[in-house]
């Protein structure tokens, strides 16, 4: 992969990401729109040319959209691109009809045509949108946003960041996004990868700050393949929420933030450092800390660091699933580079223009890996076979992990699974619909990670 080199008087200022506010209702009104479209933006150093990328209402990321919690939001897709589109709401326990999955929930929108998404949010939390239509083309060339839904009371903070972590992969020449979006390398290895790292569409976010100033950070990982290894200087705090839903309790945040792809976490820090900086930093290919977003801190926001938050309010429906009634199921993970398939089937599956299968299928066939019955518990074991680690990812339901102890993680919507381990999870089959289940390395869902389970 060719290097992006940076120079290092090119330094972006200030984020160019606006707030809409969502209204609920609504009878007469025109509605609100989102449009998919060609735009230009600033992602590579200055002096370099803006690179054209596929937008949501001009912007890179798409508009920041932030509701309240238990409110319907309602958006008419408007498809102003060139090829078919579909937005999925990930991480949304939301209306089947409305998840956005092309061949599956519904048909691609054509270019020129609309779909009016309308749905209510269930859960309070860090929630994020974007293409699911070819989305290993579409997110790679910047169809995502945020999707904030508001606890009715927010916790006691000085500010509200979203921070949505990317990667683009950038001709070094022209700042242009290179153009082969299913090269059999990225399809077969670990996905494609960027050659620029940034936030919210900037290699190098920086943000101000005052000492003792209190932050919720709420990252997203939209990056089509990227697993993010973070951490944080000058800044301390808890994390409180992950995918979206809050923890039971505030809990210190891990010395190295693991964030696969599509997955969120909430953090409340605060600015600790003495110095005039403080920083989230990633853990870089060569093994060395770079920074990801700075903080530059001037004044002060009080005197002395203030209590721990409080606890988040609980969503709806966090109940564990029955385990002792639980229906267990494996879905072997297999194929790619440096696996143990057969030559006999890998051959067979490259012939179907695949790498990789799940529960021995490659792609999303006509028949759910499993129909469950609404309400029935579940425990799903991935066994990742393969060499390379997948972030396995369910629509419309959250899931807990179950741990080797026995003991119930915390409520997520994707799982980062290991090569050579398996990892249990379970969950209450309690929205019905058909439902997709696939790995967030989006070249891994193109080349045959995709499966779907039906709930009726
Ligand atoms: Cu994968």
């Amino acid at each position: 992969m060719r290097n992006f080199q940076l120079t290092r008087r090119a330094v972006l200022a200030g984020m160019g990401a606006s707030a809409l506010t969502a209204r609920a209702g609504g009878a007469a009104t025109a509605p609100t729109l989102l449009t998919a479209q060609v735009a230009k933006a600033q992602i590579a150093p200055e002096g370099y040319p803006q690179t054209e990328v596929w937008s949501y209402d001009g912007t890179l990321p798409g508009p920041e959209l932030r509701v309240a919690q238990g409110v319907r939001l309602q958006r008419r897709f408007v498809n102003k691109l060139a090829v078919p589109s579909s937005v999925h709401w990930h991480g949304i326990r939301i209306d089947n009809a409305m998840d956005g999955v092309a061949g599956l929930t519904q048909d691609a929108v054509p270019p020129g045509q609309t779909f009016d998404y309308d749905f209510r949010v269930p859960d309070a939390g860090t929630y994020w949108y974007h293409a699911h239509t070819k989305s290993m083309e579409q997110v790679a060339r910047g169809l995502s946003g945020a999707l904030i839904v508001e606890e009715p009371e927010a916790p006691d903070v000085d500010r509200d960041e979203v921070l949505l972590l990317d990667d683009w992969l950038l001709d070094p020449d022209t700042a242009q996004l290179e153009p082969d979006f299913t090269h059999p390398m990225d399809l077969s290895h670990g996905g494609r990868f960027g050659n620029l790292v940034g936030t919210n569409g900037h290699y190098a976010l920086t943000l101000t700050a005052k000492r003792h100033e209190r932050l919720r950070l709420r990252l997203i990982n939209a990056a089509n393949a990227r697993i993010f290894v973070l951490r944080l200087t000058g800044l301390s705090g808890w994390q409180v929420a992950l995918d979206g839903m809050p923890l039971p309790a505030p809990e210190a945040i891990p010395e190295e933030l693991v964030l696969a792809p599509a997955q969120r976490v909430d953090l409340i820090v605060d600015v600790t450092s003495d110095g005039a900086e403080a920083a989230i930093e990633r853990l870089g290919n060569d093994q060395q800390w770079q920074r990801q977003v700075g903080f530059a801190i001037s004044g002060e926001a009080s005197r002395t660091r203030r209590d721990p938050p409080a606890v988040l309010p609980p969503n709806p429906n966090m109940d564990p699933p029955d385990l002792t009634q639980a229906r267990p199921l494996e879905m072997k993970i297999e194929g790619g580079a440096m696996g143990r398939m057969s030559r006999n089937r890998m051959q067979a599956l490259m012939q179907s223009g695949n790498f990789w299968t799940l529960a021995g299928q490659a792609g999303m066939g006509d028949t759910p890996f499993a129909k469950l019955s609404q309400g029935e518990p579940v425990r799903l074991r991935f066994v990742n076979d393969t060499a390379f680690p997948h972030a396995m990812h369910l629509h419309g339901m959250h899931f807990r992990e179950l741990r080797e102890d026995g003991s119930l993680g915390p409520m997520r919507d994707t799982v980062l699974t290991i090569p050579g381990r398996s990892h249990e999870i379970a969950f209450t089959a309690d929205n019905p619909g058909k439902w997709l289940l696939h790995c967030h390395m989006l070249a891994h869902a193109a080349a045959g990670m995709t499966s779907w389970i039906k709930v009726a």
